[in-house]
C-alpha cells in the first residue's frame, strides 16, 4: 500500500494543521506556501482521485461538495467571492496528487496572483 497523502497525514494529526472546515467527506487547510491573503486548500478525505478529471469522471458529487466547502471558506474568511484553481499533472505545478482545490481570496484590486 502506498504512502498516505501530506494531507491524510494532516487531517489524522500525524503532522500538525489547523483544519479550518470539515464537512464530513471533505477539509480545509491553510496553505503552507500562500500565494494571497486567503490561501486555503478544500481536499476530499478519500485519496482515490489524483486531481480534478478523475473526480469529476467518479463522484461529481463529491466535487460539487468542495466547491459548496470553497464557497463557505470565503465567506468565513472572506467577502463571499473566491478564485478556485485546480493544478493537474506536474508540468503545470502539480505537487499533491490527492486532488485538492487552492481557495483565493481577499485578493488587492486589479492585482492577479502569480498562478
Ligand atoms: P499543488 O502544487 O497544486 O499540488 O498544491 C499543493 C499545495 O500543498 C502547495 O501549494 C503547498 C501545500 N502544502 C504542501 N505541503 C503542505 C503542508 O505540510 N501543510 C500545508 N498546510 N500545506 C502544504
Amino acid at each position: 500500500m502506498s504512502e498516505p497523502s501530506i494531507f491524510t497525514r494532516i487531517l489524522t494529526g500525524d503532522i500538525p494543521g489547523e483544519i479550518l472546515l470539515d464537512t464530513g467527506r471533505v477539509f480545509a487547510i491553510r496553505d503552507i506556501d500562500p500565494q494571497a491573503p486567503l490561501h486555503v486548500l478544500v481536499i476530499p478525505k478519500t485519496e482515490e482521485y489524483r486531481d480534478v478529471t478523475e473526480l469529476a469522471a467518479g463522484d461529481p458529487a463529491l466535487l460539487a461538495e468542495m466547491v459548496a466547502a470553497a464557497k463557505r471558506i470565503a465567506e468565513e474568511h472572506a467577502n463571499g467571492e473566491y478564485r478556485l484553481i485546480f493544478n493537474n499533472g506536474a508540468s503545470v505545478a502539480q505537487s499533491v496528487f490527492h486532488v485538492h482545490a487552492h481557495v483565493l481570496g481577499n485578493l488587492e484590486e486589479n492585482k492577479l496572483v502569480g498562478f
